[in-house]
């Protein structure tokens, strides 16, 4: 998947109580992921927001629910998750992704999808919102998720 084809949002979270959820493995992309959503949150305005630490990405959707359940408007979940040589990368993209997944239709709180599931830390880093990188994730990940708040506020 690469930016091609991916909106400009932009958007207000004026008012609303957002949850980032931020894994802990591979510290400098973190850093970067980190630094990208807190970006986008000031950029949308919003100032209630609550920052919590999970060890890896496995343990992303347990929080992301609690969270839900906790009056949140919407969640960001962090992460980085880099195949190795079992098949461990596998096992944790697929626990993540259905985890959120399911955290987001069962709860109708949106869940910004910051987790990046990558073969190398390069391919990482370089959609990690830092100084040389060409992609910002973590951003992404808070504009897709209160746009979808405002969204679904329409219906
Ligand atoms: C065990 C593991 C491995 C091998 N790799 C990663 C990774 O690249 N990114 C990540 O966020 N977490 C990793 N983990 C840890 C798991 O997500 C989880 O924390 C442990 O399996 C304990 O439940």
């Amino acid at each position: 998947m690469s930016k091609e084809g991916a909106p400009t949002i932009s958007v207000d979270g004026t008012g609303m109580r957002i949850a980032v959820i931020a894994a802990q493995w591979h510290t400098q992309i973190m850093d970067g992921l980190l630094d990208g959503s807190r970006r986008a949150l000031a950029h949308a305005n919003v100032t209630n927001v609550t920052e919590l630490r999970v060890p890896g990405s496995f343990e992303l959707p347990v929080a992301a629910a609690a969270a839900a359940h906790a009056d949140y408007d919407a969640v960001i979940a962090l992460g980085v998750v880099i195949r190795g040589d079992t098949p461990h990368f596998d096992y944790v993209c697929s626990g993540v992704t259905h985890g959120l997944t399911d955290v987001a239709i069962q709860t109708r709180v949106p869940v910004g999808f910051g987790v990046l599931t990558v073969d190398t830390e390069d391919q990482a880093l370089a959609r990690a919102g830092l100084a040389d990188s060409v992609e910002d994730k973590g951003a992404e990940a808070v504009e897709a998720a209160i746009a979808t708040v405002l969204a679904l506020r329409n219906l």
